[in-house]
């Protein structure tokens, strides 16, 4: 379908998909079976200028908004989802600097993160908060010029390897969510290190790592906006996130049903190319009609974000949701229409299916997003009455 990119956008679409088909699907596998961190990719990526492109112009940046970033992640995500995953999680970590940030923040950190000399990590999630992030336990403490940092962030994309780290910690406990507030935390700060590289089941070319924070001293520079702001810091950023993850769904559906549809037309059994058998065909077209219900969705949540809209969380929360279960759907039924040969690493249907499962997780599971959506409805009826 034609979605009316202009120009640039489909000069972005066409830079990603070439790295995506040049330099991504040739070592995908090899990635994901060595769970390999893809830099010389993301070098790549970066001498593309496509880490420039959601950076506001003043700061190196291409200045473009929520549906080019989609474009990009979109095709990254139909030839790797690891990749794809590095690439939006740096965008995930920035968000809180270009939306928070104060002007020497902005200038101290943009650039470098435009350019792609330091990547970037956002850090939120703990052992017993994830869906109920305002259950975090990290604490900050004010001490003089410095915030104390002591506690431990779990599962973050882009941990170990990303040099600056957006992070979310309790400055006063006694005020629930308004007692959260936003750091920036550089690599090699004393007192934080890394913990285990978890082994994942998809996603495999994305480090995933936990950050611990033991009296770690950070300058009271890094706060992000003002104290308490931290929930707002974190729920802001992942509105205007969560439409990227249903970008990751798009690309990882239509990667796996451009291999489906290829081997439907190559492989014969009961003396017919199997595409001819309506079971089959079936199955192609539901899987097409949703990649592109889905693609509407999230191109038009991302234009609704980029026309200025101030409060997009429920739309940005149903392209997610959308496009993410789409995705397991889609993928699941590429490796059915494989059949055996789909079970099997020689065909890259396998693997995603196993990267599209964390859609549904992560940046707030599925069912998170339908309370958010839930709660929009009820907030909107009420403003009816
Ligand atoms: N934008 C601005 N403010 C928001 C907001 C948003 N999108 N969502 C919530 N808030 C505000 C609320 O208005 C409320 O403010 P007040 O204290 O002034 O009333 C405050 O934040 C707390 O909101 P709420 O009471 O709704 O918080 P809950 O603890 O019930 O949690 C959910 C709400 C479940 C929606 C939230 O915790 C969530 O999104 N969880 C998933 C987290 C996630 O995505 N994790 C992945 C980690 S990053 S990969």
């Amino acid at each position: 379908m034609d979605y009316f990119l202009n120009e640039e956008q489909l000069m972005i679409r066409d830079i990603a998909r070439k790295i995506a088909e040049e330099k991504i699907v040739p070592v995908r596998e090899e990635l994901d079976e060595k769970e390999e961190f893809p830099w010389e990719i993301m070098k790549t990526i970066a001498q593309a200028d496509l880490l420039r492109i959601f950076i506001p112009e003043e700061y190196e940046g291409l200045g473009k908004g929520a549906l080019e970033l989609c474009i990009a992640v979109e095709e990254l995500s139909r030839a790797c989802l690891g990749v794809s995953t590095t690439y939006a999680a740096n965008a995930l970590g920035t968000y809180p600097i270009i939306l928070f940030g104060n002007e020497e923040q902005k200038k101290k950190y943009l650039p470098d993160i435009a350019s792609g000399k330091r990547l970037v990590a956002f850090a939120l999630t703990e052992a017993n908060a994830g869906s109920d992030a305002g259950g975090i336990e990290t604490t900050a403490k004010k001490e003089g010029d410095y915030y104390i940092l002591n506690g431990t962030k779990q599962w973050i994309t882009n941990g170990g390897e990303a040099e600056i780290y957006t992070v979310i910690a309790i400055t006063d406990r006694t005020k629930g969510p308004r007692g959260a507030s936003a750091f920036i935390v550089e690599k090699g700060t004393p007192g934080f290190s890394f913990g285990k590289k978890e082994k994942k089941m998809g996603i495999r070319a994305s480090a995933t790592r936990e950050l611990i924070f033991e009296n770690c001293r950070v300058p009271k520079e890094n706060l992000l906006g003002r104290e308490g702001m931290g929930f707002i810091v974190a729920m802001k950023t992942l509105d205007h996130s969560r439409v990227g993850v249903g970008a990751q769904g798009v690309g990882v559906a239509q990667g796996a049903f451009d291999v489906a549809l290829e081997y439907a037309r190559k492989r014969h059994q009961f003396g017919h190319p199997i595409i001819s058998f309506q079971a089959i065909q079936h199955m192609l077209a539901d899987m097409a009609t949703e990649i592109e219900a889905a693609r509407a969705l999230v191109y038009s949540v991302a234009r609704y974000m980029d026309s200025g809209a101030k409060d997009f969380s429920k739309e940005s929360a149903m392209a997610k949701v959308f496009a993410t279960d789409m995705a397991m759907r889609v993928t699941t039924n590429a490796v059915q229409i494989l059949g055996g040969y789909g079970y099997m690493r020689e065909y890259p249907v396998e693997k995603m299916m196993r990267d599209a499962k964390i859609l549904q997780i992560y940046e707030g599971t599925n069912q998170i997003q339908r309370n958010v959506i839930g709660q929009e409805l009820i907030k909107e009826t009420l403003k009816k009455k």
